[in-house]
């Protein structure tokens, strides 16, 4: 009798853990839009050389804001928010930055934890090594509500 009570139990358990699953799972994979598809490149190598460009993060510009790479190249972007508050430096393309700033809207307190982008507060630095294997126009944004519309963006011209 005991165990025949343990056995169901244990058995409701294991089906309340499979429906819990089953109602996270959709949750899942809606929040987490796609950051895996890298459309400007791909994360650079640490152990291979890279050319270094610095940038000023700040209200609310990126300075410079206009580079050009080789496509192949690989760019060890020095990060530094000289600014008041905090920034961001994603590196996508224009559509998939316009995308993300959409649900940056929604939860405007969202870290960033992607090999292609980083938020910084004020007086922090970071890098960031990025291979550019495509060519094309590719954009850095900051997606913290407002700060691209007032200029907070900046373009790679990958030839
Ligand atoms: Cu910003």
């Amino acid at each position: 009798m005991k165990n025949q009570l343990e056995t169901t139990m244990r058995t409701a358990i294991k089906l309340a853990f499979a429906l819990a699953a089953l109602s996270i799972a959709p949750v899942l994979a809606h929040e987490g839009h796609d950051h895996h598809g890298f459309s400007a490149g791909e994360p650079g190598d640490l152990k291979k050389p890279a050319r270094t460009i610095e940038i000023e993060l700040s209200e609310m510009s990126y300075e410079p804001s206009n580079i050009t790479v080789k496509r192949g190249e690989q760019i060890r972007f020095l990060l530094r928010n000289v600014g008041k508050e905090d920034h961001e430096f994603l590196l996508a393309t224009t559509r998939e930055n316009l995308a993300h700033a959409e649900v940056m809207r929604k939860h405007p307190h969202m870290e960033h934890d992607d090999p292609n982008g980083v938020r910084l507060a004020p007086d922090k630095s970071a890098e960031i090594v990025w291979k550019f294997t495509k060519s094309g126009t590719f954009e850095f944004s900051c997606l913290i509500p407002d700060h691209r519309d007032y200029g907070m963006v900046g373009h790679v011209t990958v030839k």
